[in-house]
């Protein structure tokens, strides 16, 4: 990575990550072109950070996106940081390398910057992203994470990711993986829901000691109506408390949620297919907030958690 638009923070593998990524993933009524323009945007504004997912069922759109500013010159694939993930149907150690060659194929790209473990729960493999039984319950696989982890390893040394790591672990988990007997590489990164309304403190401060970088996703508090997140919970956004911060240093709620991430050593991911809304998350990076309204921030932590999708009662692998 060189000659990029935001600032960088350097991974424990030795490569380096943009502290501010764009998210990439819209409900199923979202037309797929949509992330095109969104990448479009964003590139001239300066982002170089991408999330992807195998399952968010994108990779084509955000491969031909970043494809065509690479063919015009605006930027070059080496200033590109580009995540994907491993769907959790594919944790068994053979199907590994495999997944990760099906999203490079979709992404037109020889490599990702980033490839994490999608969830700790494991699904039964096959076609189906989500497979059911005939009650319309999940069916999970026991597949061991430490010899998937494995699998992760080899990627990386098939030069097919440049950096690995794990998202929606619990200290727990990502303990498993450190402790592995015969560990090669360490997680670079834990990608978390994160935001004021659940902080993640005691995570973050884990991974710290650890250096692994946490990342935030849902940083904004996600927003309504999508298929995976909570309905009934207060809006982020809302907040009178991230308002009134928000009105103090004359920006948006969002960019104090954003700013709050970054100066916890957060890497921060935002989520906009709006022209107006991806230049105004881009703009964290000219102001800083006092001791006293990061406190202020901490303390409005509660517990809500608006994506019920990365943990599940009777999934076996999560039992806390
Ligand atoms: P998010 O980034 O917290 O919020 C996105 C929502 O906020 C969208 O509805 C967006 O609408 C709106 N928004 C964006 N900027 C705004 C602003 N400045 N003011 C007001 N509203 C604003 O939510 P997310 O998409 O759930 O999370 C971000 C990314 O993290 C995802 O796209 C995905 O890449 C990743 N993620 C990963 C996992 C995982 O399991 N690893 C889970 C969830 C998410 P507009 O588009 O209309 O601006
Ligand atoms: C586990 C982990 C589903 C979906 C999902 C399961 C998961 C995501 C908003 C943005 C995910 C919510 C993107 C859905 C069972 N992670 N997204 O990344």
């Amino acid at each position: 990575m060189s000659n990029i638009g935001s600032p960088l923070v350097k991974l424990n593998d030795g490569h380096a990550m943009p502290v501010l990524g764009l998210g990439t993933s819209a409900p199923a009524e979202v037309a797929k072109k949509e992330v095109e323009e969104a990448i479009n945007i964003a590139i001239d504004v300066g982002y170089r950070h991408f999330d992807s997912a195998y399952f968010y069922q994108n990779e084509e759109e955000i491969g031909r996106a970043i494809g065509k500013k690479i063919a015009s010159g605006t930027v070059k694939r080496d200033e590109i940081f580009c995540t994907s993930k491993l769907w959790s149907t594919f944790h068994r150690p053979e199907l590994v390398q495999k997944a990760l060659e099906a999203s490079l194929k979709k992404l037109q790209m020889s490599y990702v910057d980033l490839y994490l473990i999608h969830s700790p729960m494991s699904f039964k493999p096959g076609d189906e992203l989500l497979p059911m039984d005939a009650q319309g319950k999940l069916i999970y696989d026991t597949v061991d994470l430490c010899s998937t982890w494995e699998a992760m390893e080899k990627c990386k040394d098939a030069g097919l990711a440049k950096s690995i790591g794990v998202s929606n672990f619990n200290c727990r988990q990502l303990e498993m993986i450190l402790n592995k007997p015969g560990l090669k590489y360490k997680p670079v990164c834990n990608q978390v829901e994160c935001h004021p309304y659940h902080n993640q403190r005691k995570l973050l401060e884990f991974c710290k000691s650890k250096d692994v970088v946490l990342v935030a996703y849902a940083a904004l508090g996600s927003n309504t109506k999508k298929q995976w997140v909570k309905k009934g919970n207060p809006i982020l956004l809302e907040d009178p408390v991230l308002n009134a911060i928000a009105e103090k240093y004359r920006r948006t709620p969002a960019q104090i949620a954003l700013r709050y991430q970054l100066q916890r050593g957060i890497v921060v991911l935002a989520k906009s297919f709006n022209r107006k809304r991806i230049q105004e998350n881009f703009q964290i990076f000219d102001f800083q907030l006092t001791p006293e309204d990061m406190k202020t921030i901490d303390d409005l932590n509660r517990n809500i958690q608006y994506f019920d999708g990365s943990t599940s009662e009777d999934s076996p692998d999560l039992d806390d």
